[in-house]
């Protein structure tokens, strides 16, 4: 067998092991049905990949002013709730394992789809426009009041228990890549004079109400989260003061015993100065949990960069779109098909 560490069962927990270390990164891919229903194409599409230890789902909107793109799923209606319980039955068919990653885009969320206005922590537009819709400028948002943070928090620990319900076998709640979550924790887009900015603490109070408000639903057991504290995607600016909100974020989640921290970036090579360097060394050195690793790793680089401890579990993307058998050809040895864009536009 090629690559013995990536097939190391792993367990997270007492109540969920994996049975290697290859996680399926969340890949948004625009193919819901209409009212943003998973289709049949699409647990046919998760089931192709059952093998991986652990498939994260695309993101997933938790309420419909979070949609930021055409066609990603939602996990707020009855009609969701059931589509979604096809997928997660044909992942278990197979023996594999799934978690649902709950997603609003903040500030990148458009009324094009939304039918409502952009809430955002701060009034600051994101500059440029919708990817491949390039007609739609991002707009300026409305800053959330106090009490809409509060019904946020509930649409949250809401949707966690809309997933248990379809069959999940748990959430990453997705706080990294500039989205909702994120542009709490930044300053360039957080310039909030609240309890919910400011200050390390006041800037990581949000998440941190999501992240305990799911835990007290559906168990801290069978949630995730998955993190950017290197600014790189979605038009927000990193500032050396983030640095400071991110000490203390993982200083709080260190006593929060979750199934994972999982770092959101394309590719880890990338460097921080306010962060001393790659962000998954900065995760690794601040946070005693579970990490999981991705960016543009081959299967070679994630065997040596967990026998080094560099982080416990690699997600894999792109590749996983080239290949559905990605697990099974790693595990023989088996060339890869390359990754290329065209591949977007079918779900094979
Ligand atoms: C992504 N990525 C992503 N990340 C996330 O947290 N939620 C998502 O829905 C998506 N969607 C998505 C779609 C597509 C088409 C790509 C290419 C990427 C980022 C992804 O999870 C991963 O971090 C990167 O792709 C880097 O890993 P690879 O592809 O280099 O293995
Ligand atoms: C119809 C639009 C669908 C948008 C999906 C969201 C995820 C997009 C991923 C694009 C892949 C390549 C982007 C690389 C960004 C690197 C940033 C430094």
């Amino acid at each position: 067998m090629s690559f013995p560490n990536l097939f190391e069962p792993y367990p997270l927990n007492a109540e969920l092991t994996l049975n290697n270390r290859i996680l399926m990164a969340p890949l948004t891919r625009c193919m819901a049905g209409p009212g943003l229903v998973p289709t049949d194409a699409m647990a046919a599409y998760y089931a192709r990949r059952a093998a991986a230890g652990l498939i994260i789902s695309e993101a997933t909107i938790i309420r419909q002013d979070g949609q930021g793109y055409p066609n990603t799923p939602g996990i707020f209606t009855a009609e969701q709730i059931q589509g979604w319980q096809k997928v997660t039955q044909a992942v278990h068919g197979k023996g594999g394992k799934i978690f649902l990653q709950l997603w609003h885009t903040g500030r990148v969320a458009h009324s094009h789809f939304t039918g409502q206005a952009v809430v955002a922590p701060s009034a600051i537009a994101a500059s440029g426009s919708v990817p491949r819709m390039r007609h739609l400028q991002y707009e300026v948002p409305r800053a959330l009041s106090r009490e809409e943070i509060a019904q946020l928090v509930e649409d949250y620990a809401q949707a966690a228990e809309n997933a248990r319900e379809a069959g999940f076998d748990g959430i990453e709640i997705h706080a990294a890549n500039g989205y909702l979550l994120d542009q709490f924790l930044h300053h360039h887009t957080n310039r909030r004079e609240d309890e919910f900015g400011g200050s390390p603490e006041n800037m990581s109070r949000l998440l941190l109400q999501v992240v305990d408000a799911i835990s007290h639903r559906i168990g801290a057991a069978r949630t995730a989260l998955r993190l950017s504290p290197g600014a790189y995607v979605n038009d927000i600016q990193g500032d050396e003061r983030d640095r400071q909100v991110f000490d203390y974020l993982l200083q709080q989640l260190n006593q929060r015993e979750l199934a994972y921290l999982h770092l959101g970036i394309f590719d880890d090579s990338m460097t921080f100065a306010y962060l001393d360097g790659q962000a998954s060394r900065y995760l690794r050195r601040h946070y005693q949990g579970t990490l999981v690793g991705v960016g543009s790793y081959s299967a070679e680089r994630a065997n040596q960069a967990i026998a080094a401890k560099e982080f416990d579990l690699i997600a894999i993307g792109r590749p996983f779109i080239a290949n559905p058998d990605y697990v099974e050809k790693v595990r023989d040895g088996r060339p890869l098909t390359p990754y290329n864009d065209a591949q977007l536009a079918s779900l094979d």
